[in-house]
């Protein structure tokens, strides 16, 4: 009997290292049993097992060689500028944002580790804390925004809002009966930049849930917006919604009559209106995407032409959004010169991408969008608008992206 069981004990530890052996010999004849099938037939001879020098180009070689574009540093050297990223979420918009940390920190942030700030109308629960802190390689900070800045202002007739909504939603306008959206956009237009996490920072880059990046981005945005005196930017803009905006330019006429000191010369006013200044022609910058100088936002002119609109009332009364009313200020009241198109920063945000124009630059920075999505040549695009407005000759090439 205990023969018979040293017999079997024998024959399954021989049987043990007979299945080890045959793992550790596939592992590595799996792939060099495959390799032929890779090598092009002029190849014929199989190349040495680690591969030949890849200056020598003389042999064609079996795969692409990757020895162009070496993946940048995983932290970038120099200083970091006064800056953060910036978000506004509600704890339901965790996966979401968590999609988009993951490409800003993959295509950009994870070599330059900067802040990132979040805020939110409520308190943000742990789960949302912990999985964003566990994504952002820089500091991340959550702040809750205070009820005076997400509320109806006391001059605001709530039955006159009640019944814009109500019509709203009749003329099924997006989010026309919403009033967290209404608080959204007016939190967005006049408040952020005002949080107290915020005043420690110069820079701020929006971020929103579910973007994309596209393509690597391998120096500093913020200080190329300091070194070219840049104080907002874009990536995509488009025409807003009629709707939504009636008497917004109205509200900015009025402004500008009231404090001509703030309207600055050599602005934009030629990508915002037609006819020197008269009507609106829609065109603004889309502003769930903006890396801008907080300082500006918290100046007296903007603050002053914040508050002008506030007391129109259209952010209830209408639903003006805060891309139409952080482009009218960029427009006029900073020098064209100053708002800069991040035409290297591929995006996506719902329904519309900007991916850009130039196959050298794409197949360079290893971007990933289709060309065919790009939008900035399409007729509801305003980004042609802005290179004529800026005498810019447009990118080589986009005459076949139209
Ligand atoms: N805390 C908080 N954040 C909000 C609220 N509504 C919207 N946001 C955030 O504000 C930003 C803009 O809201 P979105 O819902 O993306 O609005 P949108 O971009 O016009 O529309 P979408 O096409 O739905 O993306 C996003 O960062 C949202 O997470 C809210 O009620 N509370
Ligand atoms: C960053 O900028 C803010 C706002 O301009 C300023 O108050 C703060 O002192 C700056 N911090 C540093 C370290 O320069
Ligand atoms: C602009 O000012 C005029 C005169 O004060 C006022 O009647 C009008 O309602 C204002 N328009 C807007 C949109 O605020
Ligand atoms: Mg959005």
């Amino acid at each position: 009997m205990a023969g018979t069981q040293r017999y079997l004990r024998y024959i399954i530890f021989a049987l043990i290292c007979l299945i080890l052996l045959f793992f550790i010999s596939s592992s590595s004849t799996v792939p060099s049993a495959n390799w032929p099938s890779y090598s092009s037939p002029v190849d014929a001879v199989p190349s040495p097992q680690p591969p030949q020098d890849p200056k020598d180009a003389s042999q064609t070689p079996a795969t692409t060689p990757n020895d162009a574009g070496k993946l940048p540093p995983a932290t970038a050297d120099g200083d970091r500028m006064n800056a953060t990223f910036v978000t506004l979420a509600r704890n339901s918009d965790l996966w979401e944002i968590a999609k988009s940390i993951r490409h800003v920190e993959d295509r950009f942030n994870r070599k330059f580790n900067y802040d990132w700030v979040f805020l939110n109308d409520d308190d943000f629960n742990d789960e949302f804390k912990k999985v964003t802190t566990a994504l952002v390689s820089g500091k991340t900070k959550y702040g809750k925004i205070p009820t005076n800045h997400w509320e109806f202002p006391d001059f605001i007739d709530q039955d006159r809002a009640a019944k814009v909504r109500e019509e709203m939603k009749e003329k099924k306008i997006i989010y026309g009966d919403s009033i967290s959206y209404r608080h959204m956009c007016r939190y967005e237009s006049g408040f952020f930049f005002r949080h107290p996490l915020m005043l420690d920072y110069e820079w701020y880059w929006r971020v929103e849930p579910s973007i994309e990046l596209y393509c690597d981005i391998n120096y500093d945005t913020f200080k190329y917006m300091a070194e070219n005196k840049k104080k907002y930017s874009f990536v995509l803009s488009l025409y807003e919604y009629v709707e939504t905006i009636p008497t917004l330019w109205n509200a900015v006429k009025n402004f500008t009559q009231a404090h001509p000191e703030h309207v600055v010369e050599g602005n934009s006013m030629k990508f915002l209106s037609d006819d020197g200044g008269e009507t609106y022609n829609h065109c603004h910058f889309w502003s769930n995407f903006e890396i801008g100088n907080l300082d500006w936002l918290r100046s007296k002119a903007y603050i002053d032409y914040f508050d002008s609109l506030d007391h129109a009332g259209g952010f209830f009364y209408e639903r003006w959004g805060d891309a139409p009313v952080h482009s009218i200020a960029a427009g006029l009241m900073l020098k064209k010169e100053e708002i800069h198109f991040f035409n290297d920063i591929a995006y996506y945000h719902v329904p519309f991408t900007h991916c850009p124009t130039g196959e050298e630059y794409r197949l360079k920075h290893k971007c990933h969008c289709n060309p065919k999505d790009n939008f900035d040549w399409n007729g509801y695009s305003c980004t042609a608008r802005y290179y004529e407005t800026n005498n810019m000759d447009k990118p080589a090439g986009y005459e076949k992206e139209q």
